[in-house]
């Protein structure tokens, strides 16, 4: 709680006002470090060695606070919104400590994803497991940073009375990102045997729908806002429906972007570089190419889709220029705007500025 006072406005004794965005960065980044001394301590209780301590530490620097930190802030905002700006140092800590648990449950995912997508570089730097000291080693590292999650959670809220609750919804919500991830592997064609096995007949647009529903909606957006709502103290079950339900669909229209970015973002702005059609993803882009395709540009996706090689890329990159994919991409991004702006707009009973703030940071993202 003391690497909170540092960094708010006091109104009076246990009320705080107007954080800066800056400042609430700094706060979020001291909660960091307090959790990451916790962590590190607490394996003295494991027989430790400095050594290994030591990789600990890398496993979280490197791993943990290196991304945008939406989700872990998007708790913190809401708390802030709900509360109309008045909350109690302990308010605040605890949303922060829930927000970085994402944070974890995030690390977690990708060093896991990046395995299984065969990627080379996250958020800038060469995937966890690229690194020549680590490899597979990286399995037991994602276990370790997940485990973390749990460690955390008992240590800040062990007492309280709805701890099981909030396990409930880490576990519950790691479970329907495992369904979506099941989904997103089993679509693509197996690992070394792409070539030509691709099966365009799997890449619909509900099949899409599925996938990214639950391997991206339920973690990324659905979990901050029912973690902000739940330090709020809001326990009425409609508006955790109502949240889910327009959390779900920013977090699908989320990962459409993710997607496009694959294709077309700048790889020194996304931080990674994009494989969806090497590895025969089923994309959005790939998806709204099917459906505009005729039979011969459909052979021609069979032909080139889910090959490494630069010059199959290009001709599925080229394919998706001559079908206009990317236009149909802005239309999608405006409509589906409108959409969620009108939902939002219709929400009564909780100041749905929780939801605007999420929606206007990745309205137009480019990372
Ligand atoms: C994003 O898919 C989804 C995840 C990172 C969830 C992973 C879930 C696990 C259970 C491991 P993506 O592969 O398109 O993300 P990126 O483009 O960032 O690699
Ligand atoms: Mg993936
Ligand atoms: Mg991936
Ligand atoms: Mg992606």
């Amino acid at each position: 709680v003391d690497s909170i006072n540092k960094w708010v406005n006091r109104e009076q004794t246990g009320t705080v006002k107007n954080i800066a965005p800056d400042q609430k960065i700094r706060m979020f980044m001291d909660v960091f470090e307090e959790l990451k001394s916790f962590l590190l301590d607490d394996l003295k209780h494991y027989e430790v060695t400095a050594e290994f301590n030591d990789y600990v530490r890398q496993v979280l620097e490197y791993n943990v606070p290196h991304g945008k930190l939406n989700r872990g802030l998007a708790v913190i905002d809401t708390l802030l919104i709900l509360k109309n700006y008045k909350v109690t140092d302990k308010e605040l800590h605890d949303a922060a400590v829930l927000g970085w648990c994402i944070e974890w449950l995030q690390a977690m995912f990708l060093m896991a994803d990046d395995l299984m997508d065969d990627s080379l570089t996250r958020r800038g730097q060469p995937c966890w497991y690229k690194l020549p000291e680590v490899e597979l080693v990286a399995c037991n590292d994602f276990l370790i940073v997940e485990t973390q999650i749990y460690k955390i959670l008992k240590h800040y809220f062990g007492k309280n009375d709805n701890f099981l609750q909030i396990v409930d919804l880490f576990k519950e919500t790691q479970y329907q990102t495992e369904i979506g991830q099941l989904f997103d592997l089993r679509t693509q064609p197996p690992q070394n045997t792409k070539a030509g096995k691709v099966d365009l007949n799997k890449y619909t647009q509900n099949t899409y729908d599925r996938i990214v529903k639950y391997k991206t909606a339920f973690y990324s957006f659905y979990l901050p806002i029912a973690l902000g709502l739940l330090v709020s103290g809001i326990t009425n079950e409609s508006t955790y429906r109502t949240a889910e339900e327009i959390c779900v669909k920013m977090g699908v229209f989320f990962q459409v972007q993710d997607d496009y970015l694959d294709c077309y973002g700048d790889e020194a702005i996304i931080g990674k570089v994009g494989r969806d059609i090497e590895e025969a993803k089923c994309s959005w882009l790939v998806v709204q190419a099917l459906h505009l395709s005729t039979p011969a540009q459909r052979r021609m996706l069979q032909e080139n889709y889910g090959k490494s090689d630069p010059s199959n890329v290009a001709k599925v990159k080229n394919l998706y220029k001559e079908l206009g994919v990317q236009q149909v991409y802005k239309n999608y991004e405006k409509d589906v705007e409108a959409e969620l702006r009108a939902l939002i707009g219709n929400v009564t009973g909780i100041n749905s500025n929780i939801f605007t703030k999420l929606l206007d940071k990745i309205v137009n993202r480019q990372k």
